[in-house]
């Protein structure tokens, strides 16, 4: 076979083969065989040199032209491969963007937690502090401080878990009074002060009682704070919480830590002028009155000089008024269905 025979024939085999390669992968192997230094090219051109001088730039003139739709083929093949593959990656990276969205469980705070911070933003708006104390408490503070000492009949009302004679479970959180009075300097202004937490009874738990629920404890101490503004702070909360519709109302009551005390309900639904007093449905939510002078005398307080009122308030009795909810175990449970019930974001 003639130069010009092989050299056609070459450029036919190579150029199938570039048209054939399926990726720039394959490409370049068929590049690097065809064009190479070793490769079938290279051979006929060392051939030449059997040529005589005549057939030489005829064949020579044939060899660049081979190569050069070789590499001119390659070339456009690659352009082609390339925008190929670029095809086939933006297909597989391609976005649904039609697809519905995948929803993250989002966690929240408890729903007691929710009316604790709520009851707190009040309370900060009027003027008080936030003072927390602990929950294993010296008997001292729980019962001596808050005018109640070992003898007195008192103490069974609030069934103590003791963890030594004078540690306990604190039972209130009227202990944090005396810890927040003994503590405060008055030439630097009035005491108000409000103090969430959990608090422990020995109590049979029930729809309404539970052994270990929340309370908030609430103190104000300065000179010529009477029972008017007592109640007026009670009633600006429950209309906050529930709405100027429903009412509070004062039960005369005992606690040793003041005198005189009261006991507060707030009605289960609004109340209209129209209806009979009979009719409204009551829930007992918190405990208060005038702190007593021995409890005041007790933290280093002249009670000629400085008087004031009291409460602790139920944040669990709180919750279920304002939700309607029936038991209070199900605040304790941590059943999922129950607590989503109460998503602040709606
Ligand atoms: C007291 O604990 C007093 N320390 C409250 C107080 C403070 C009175 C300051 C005067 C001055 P009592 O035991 O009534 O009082 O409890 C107060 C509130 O806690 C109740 O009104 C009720 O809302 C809530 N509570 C009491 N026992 C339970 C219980 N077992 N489960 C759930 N809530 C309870």
């Amino acid at each position: 076979m003639s130069l010009q025979d092989e050299l056609t024939t070459l450029r036919d085999e190579a150029l199938t083969q570039i048209n054939d390669a399926a990726d720039v992968k394959a490409l370049n192997q068929v590049r690097v065989h065809w064009l190479g230094k070793k490769g079938p090219l290279t051979e006929v051109l060392r051939g030449m040199k059997n040529l005589t001088p005549e057939e030489r730039p005829v064949v020579g003139a044939l060899a660049n032209e081979v190569r050069d739709v070789l590499t001119a083929a390659i070339a456009e093949r690659q352009t082609r491969l390339e925008a190929i593959a670029l095809d086939a990656q933006l297909a597989a990276e391609a976005i649904d963007v039609t697809l519905p969205g995948r929803t993250v469980q989002q966690g929240q705070p408890h729903v007691l937690q929710q009316i604790i911070e709520n009851l707190e933003d009040q309370f900060i708006g009027m003027g008080y502090q936030v003072i927390e104390g602990p929950e294993v408490e010296e008997d001292q503070y729980n019962f001596e401080r808050m005018n109640l000492p070992k003898d007195h009949p008192a103490r069974d009302m609030q069934d103590t878990f003791y963890i030594t004679p004078e540690i306990l479970m604190r039972t209130q959180t009227s202990p944090v009074q005396a810890r927040t009075m003994e503590a405060h300097d008055f030439s630097k202004g009035p005491l108000k002060m409000v103090s969430p937490g959990r608090v422990y009874r020995r109590d049979t738990d029930d729809a309404t009682h539970s052994h270990q629920f929340h309370q908030m404890e609430g103190l104000v101490i300065d000179k010529h704070i009477t029972m008017g503004d007592l109640k007026g702070t009670l009633l600006a909360v429950a209309h906050n919480l529930f709405g100027e519709a429903h009412d509070i109302r004062l039960r005369p009551s005992y606690f040793p830590f003041t005198e005189p005390s009261v006991e507060v309900d707030i009605s289960w639904h609004a109340v209209t002028p129209d209806m009979n007093p009979e009719d409204i449905e009551w829930i007992e939510v918190l405990g208060a009155g005038m702190v007593h002078p021995n409890v005041l005398r007790k933290s280093g307080i002249d009670p000629d000089v400085y008087g004031g009122f009291a409460f602790g308030l139920g944040p669990d009795r709180f919750a279920m008024l304002k939700y309607g909810v029936e038991d209070i175990r199900n605040f304790y449970l941590n059943d999922v269905r129950f607590l989503t019930q109460f998503d602040q974001k709606g």
